[in-house]
């Protein structure tokens, strides 16, 4: 089912990240120490804690065998290190260094992938160039609307917000439209404006809770539409903490006469099997965000698959990291992948009604 080829190097990246963050760590030591003498303890454990996270972060690519996992990655941190003032070059050297450190630790057979991986890592932050942060897309259709409310969002007018979305949220079509062409590419911004240090943490926390108020304030709006004829349950994988996305396919997939069950954020894999069972659900929506809980999005599909009953349920991904690579969902052994809350209902319907 999966196509973990390098598995051996990504159990012992997983496995060992401690240790071979602090070797890299030592060697960069070693080896630039007039960069590295100013340093506080914690920034040296600031540092050592960056260096297990590029190092997770290769883990999952490599298990995944997704250089466009990688990319995302890299392209990520640059945009982060650059707007925290690291110059490329240091980061190229970093690289370089892990590669180092990994060569002497892992499977000979495996080198040559994990060689173009860091290759790849390595070229990119020699290349000065940097992505700009160009604002929200003024080709979206409501683009006003939009703008207007993330300027209220980030003037901290909560209020005003959600009495502007509430106002023209008139029908199912209507909720629609305000999901895919105002919150969702004022979320994505939002997230952003953080990662490029122009907004405090503290401020993307507020603008995310003041749209998880609106969506709540929609959802008796949701419910003029017909029967009901599937069943879906939805959830996100334990440790996955993002679940608007998830929030907004489940209501739109109720607009579109799904009899839906959310369960949200984190979910054990032991509570999702059970509700599979006691609601017979004819779809389970699976959402991952954070790349790092792609492997438990896998285990819990085989989970499920080893189920006599529970089997039968057709499952469905999506989230941040298909949208990077959409040929991971085949990799973690879903039946389909759609990329967003418009596509969801169709792709489903297509699923369930297609023969054995
Ligand atoms: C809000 C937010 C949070 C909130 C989430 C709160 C909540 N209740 O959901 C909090 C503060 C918890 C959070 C935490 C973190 N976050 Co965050 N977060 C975001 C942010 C700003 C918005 C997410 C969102 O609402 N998007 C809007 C929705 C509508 O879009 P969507 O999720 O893509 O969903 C659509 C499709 O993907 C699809 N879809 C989604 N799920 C499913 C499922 C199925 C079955 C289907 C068919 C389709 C589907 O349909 C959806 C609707 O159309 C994003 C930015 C972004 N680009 O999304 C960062 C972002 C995802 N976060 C990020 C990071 C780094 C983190 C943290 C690691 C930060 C930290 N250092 O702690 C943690 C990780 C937490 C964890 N373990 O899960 C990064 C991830 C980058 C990366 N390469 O890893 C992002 C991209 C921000 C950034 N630009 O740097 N975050």
């Amino acid at each position: 089912m999966t196509a973990s080829i390098y598995h051996e190097s990504s159990r012992i990246i997983t496995e060992h990240v401690t240790e071979l963050a602090q070797k890299v760590f030592d060697l960069q030591m070693q080896q630039n120490p007039e960069m590295m003498k100013g340093y506080t303890p914690y920034q040296k454990q600031k540092c050592l804690r960056d260096e297990s996270h590029n190092l997770y972060y290769l883990a999952e690519a490599l298990s995944l065998d997704s250089v466009k996992l990688w990319t995302n990655y890299l392209s990520w941190l640059k945009t982060l290190l650059v707007s925290l003032g690291v110059k490329n070059q240091q980061t190229a050297e970093h690289f370089q260094i892990m590669l180092q450190v990994l060569e002497a630790n892992l499977p000979l057979s495996e080198l040559p992938k994990v060689r173009e991986m860091i290759g790849i890592a390595v070229t990119y932050f020699q290349d000065e160039d940097t992505q700009e942060y160009h604002g929200l897309d003024p080709q979206n259709p409501r683009y006003d609307q939009a703008r207007n409310y993330q300027n209220m969002l980030l003037s901290a007018q909560k209020r005003k917000a959600a009495d502007y979305i509430l106002s023209m949220a008139t029908g199912t079509q209507e909720i629609r439209e305000i999901y895919l062409n105002i919150l969702q590419p004022v979320q994505r911004d939002i997230g952003l404006l953080w990662h490029t240090n122009k907004i405090s943490v503290a401020q993307e926390h507020y603008c995310t809770g003041v749209t998880q108020m609106v969506i709540s304030l929609l959802y008796p709006k949701l419910f003029d539409a017909g029967p009901k004829d599937y069943r879906m349950i939805s959830a996100c994988v334990s440790g996955e903490l993002h679940e608007i996305g998830l929030r907004m396919v489940t209501d739109i997939m109720e607009i579109d006469g799904w009899n839906t069950t959310f369960l949200g954020a984190n979910m054990p894999d032991e509570g999702i099997l059970e509700t599979i069972l006691e609601k017979k659900a004819d779809l389970l929506a699976i959402s991952v965000t954070f790349p790092l809980n792609l492997h438990k999005a896998e285990s819990l599909i085989n989970l499920i698959k080893s189920d006599a009953l529970a089997s039968k349920t057709k499952i469905m991904v999506g989230g941040y990291p298909f949208l990077a690579d959409d040929s991971l969902w085949q990799k973690i052994g879903a039946d389909a992948y759609a990329a967003d809350a418009s596509l969801a209902n169709s792709v489903a319907r297509n699923l369930i009604q297609r023969p054995a």
